[in-house]
């Protein structure tokens, strides 16, 4: 008798718990980055940020609209290309995924951007910094970095005024955001009275840059500036060492990694390569991404790349909207999440002007000492 009562009695509490259980406001986040090919280092270290942060979110038990929210992650590899791109943004359409973050390159993430807008799916980058990817008039289209007209502007300045360059050399890999962030630091360079000796270009998969790196070299740079990724960067500083080109090596975010000194395989001076992260803290609000990096390697044994702070928050931002609209329908809380201002992140304070861009978005410089990245500067 005793039996049957026990089995009645866990029959019940199961029904019971499978009944809160369908209660649960199931959540899904979308996320495309390249996690495979030659920055699948990157990749990798923006897709642990989603993860992390859904993580969180589900430990923290998020209510939104008088229901538990249970968030889940679908993560997609883009490779990096624009077609696998926008075929990754069209799989998580179809799966009905309530926002995106994403993606991690200005190259897959302009074409996506129109495929996200077309289903009225919201998608925040951690990292797109190519200005056109928030200039084509989508409501759905934000991101939570700086741009390249900042960031390239910032490092010509830099270059001509604080480096002191004579003869700047620039070279960029034909990718969006290459070309483009490349383009900016020679308008940066020239309002700032400095001069451009050369212009090479490359592709983002290319291994050798002997023909280029000597045409540049009988102009004889102080300073090599180059637009791309920093698994093109580490070669390229290997063999600027080989043919004995003793310049500064500059470059935007997409080189500003901790695994640039790999990459270059120790033929980095200490000082001589100088890049920007296209966000930062400082003073007080730096313990919040310091804490946040130190949680990351806690939980995952690996260093922090470049972006995963700012998927993190791209991540938390979208789930505040949610929460704030009391929907996770993207019709309901684009709306909100278009409005955000004063968010506290681990990347500092995070509001959208009405392209969709971070206000007052920050820049950080730095260098690499021993093998290690310092901070040079946070600037506005
Ligand atoms: N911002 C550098 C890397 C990502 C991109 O804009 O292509």
């Amino acid at each position: 008798m005793q039996i049957k009562l026990n089995i009645v009695v866990g029959a019940v509490a199961a029904l019971l718990s499978g009944a809160a259980m369908s209660q649960d406001l199931v959540v899904k986040i979308g996320h495309v980055a390249p996690t495979s090919g030659a920055i699948a280092h990157l990749g990798k270290d923006n897709e642990l940020g989603a993860r992390l942060a859904i993580e969180d979110l589900n430990a923290k038990g998020v209510m939104i609209g008088g229901k538990k929210a249970k968030f889940e992650l679908l993560a997609e590899d883009d490779a990096g290309d624009p077609k696998q791109g926008t075929a990754a943004a069209q799989k998580l359409v179809d799966s009905k995924v309530n926002g995106v973050v994403g993606h991690l390159n200005s190259g897959t993430s302009i074409p996506a951007s129109k495929v996200y807008s077309d289903a009225g799916i919201p998608q925040i980058s951690p990292s797109a910094t190519n200005p056109k990817f928030t200039r084509n008039g989508y409501k759905t289209t934000f991101r939570v970095v700086a741009d390249d007209v900042h960031l390239g502007g910032t490092l010509g300045r830099y270059a001509a005024k604080d480096l002191k360059g004579k003869s700047i050399a620039v070279i960029d890999d034909r990718t969006a955001y290459g070309q483009g962030v490349a383009d900016e630091f020679e308008k940066g360079v020239k309002g700032a009275g400095g001069k451009i000796v050369g212009r090479e270009f490359t592709n983002d998969k290319a291994t050798d840059f002997t023909a280029i790196l000597t045409s540049l070299k009988g102009k004889k740079p102080d300073v090599v500036f180059f637009g791309g990724m920093d698994a093109v960067a580490g070669p390229m500083l290997r063999q600027m060492k080989q043919l004995g080109i003793e310049a500064k090596f500059m470059g935007g975010d997409g080189i500003c990694s901790g695994e640039l000194p790999k990459l270059a395989a120790g033929t980095m001076a200490d000082g001589q390569v100088v890049c920007a992260e296209a966000g930062g803290v400082e003073g007080e609000a730096k313990k919040s991404m310091d804490d946040f990096k130190a949680k990351f390697k806690a939980k995952f044994n690996v260093d922090v790349q470049i972006y995963a702070p700012y998927v993190y928050d791209a991540v938390n931002v979208m789930a505040a909207a949610m929460v704030k609209a009391g929907s996770a329908d993207p019709a309901k809380y684009l709306p909100v999440l278009a409005k955000t201002a004063g968010y506290k992140g681990v990347t500092g304070t995070i509001a959208f002007d009405e392209k969709g861009d971070i206000k007052n978005g920050a820049l950080t410089l730095f260098t690499y000492k021993g093998g290690a990245r310092e901070q040079i500067a946070v600037v506005r």
